[in-house]
This record gives structure tokens, sequence and C-alpha cells, in this order.
């Protein structure tokens, strides 16, 4: 994986707000954390993907190709920091005509506000603890969602789904928060929160 860190300093340097290209949300409120929390001694590492090879054009398009043509489980994404150009899409393998449907859990350390962003290339749909966070489904150029604020108002593992596509060409998934309290500087999600369990 080609984690892009001079980009990711340069999408940072966008999102602390010098940028013109990135504005704030309303606040995402009423995420539900897992109740049960999953068991902390089951839990794997990352969240778990399968993939779907076809020229998708929507994100919406996953889930009823889903139902016809069974998936590839992939290794686990361990962090949503892929800025890769043309080469292969998150642990695909492949660089071009990739779905993925992404489930896990996510870990929020504390209750508060967090801002949450996304860049992709192609499509998403993020969903956290049942509500929708960033949805840009159709085919585009790397491009930012908004900043924006989500409340939690309590700490833990909440259920995490993402539906992702790549149609061709450059391809770019990446996930960004600031924790409450923080700093201004958007940083990515850390690998400790993200998890799955087996069978996912
Ligand atoms: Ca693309």
């Amino acid at each position: 994986m080609l984690r892009g860190f001079g980009f990711a300093a340069l999408a940072v340097f966008v999102l602390s707000g010098t940028g013109l290209s990135v504005s704030a949300a309303d606040k995402i409120t009423g995420l539900e954390v897992s109740a049960p929390q999953p068991a902390v001694d089951q839990l794997q590492p990352g969240l778990a993907v399968t993939y779907y090879f076809n020229k998708f054009e929507s994100t919406g398009e996953i889930p009823g190709w889903a139902k016809y043509k069974p998936g590839v489980k992939g290794e686990p994404i361990t962090i949503l920091d892929y800025f890769v150009g043309d080469g292969d899409v998150l642990t695909s393998g492949r660089a071009d005509h990739v779905g993925a449907d992404i489930r896990g859990y996510m870990n929020f350390p504390v209750a508060g506000t967090y801002t949450i962003a996304m860049q992709s290339n192609d499509g998403v749909d993020l969903k956290i603890g049942g509500k929708r966070i960033v949805y840009d489904p159709d085919v585009h150029s790397d491009r930012f969602s908004e900043l924006i604020p989500v409340e939690i108002a309590t700490p833990g593992w909440y259920p995490l789904h993402l539906l992702y596509f790549e149609k061709q060409v450059t391809s770019t998934l990446e996930l960004y928060w600031l924790k409450p309290g923080g700093d201004g500087q958007l940083d990515f999600v850390p690998e400790e929160a993200f998890a799955h369990l087996p069978g996912e």
C-alpha cells in the first residue's frame, strides 16, 4: 500500500480550514453504539471486506450485484489511507472495476463531537451506528467530503458499513477524524479504532 504521506499532510492543511473546497455540514446525532459491545477477546484487527468485480457506476449497485454473484473475501483493511493512483484497490489485488462491501466496528474512545471527513475516488456510502455519515455515491475523481460533525453520546464500538467502488484509472479511499477537544488538525482514523468479528 502506498500511504501517500505527502498528500496526507496537504489534506490536513486543506481540512484545517485554509482551503476553499471544504465546508462544514450539519451535525449528525443519534448513532447507536453496539449493544452489547463486541467481545474484545474475539475482535480481530481491521475491517472485514468482500470484493465484487464489476464495472460499477454507483455504490447503490453493489448490494444488488451481491445478491447474484458471490464476492471474494479480502485481507482485512487495517486503515483507510489509500491514495494509490492507478495501483491496486484496497486489498483486492486489482486496479479497476472493484466494488467493496466493508464491515466491522469503529471505536470512539470518548464522548463528544468528532469531526469526520473522507476523500474518495470513486463512490462512497459510509454508515456508522446506523446513521449515514458520508454519501458521495457516484463516479468521481479525488474529492473531499464536507467536514462532518458527529455527536457520540456513548464511548465504545459502533457498527461500521462502508460501500465503495473504483471504476477505473485512479482510486482513493481515506477516512479522517478530529476527536473532541482536538487541536484543529484532522488525521487518519488510526488502526486501533477498527476491528471486526470473525465471519464478517
Ligand atoms: Ca477512479
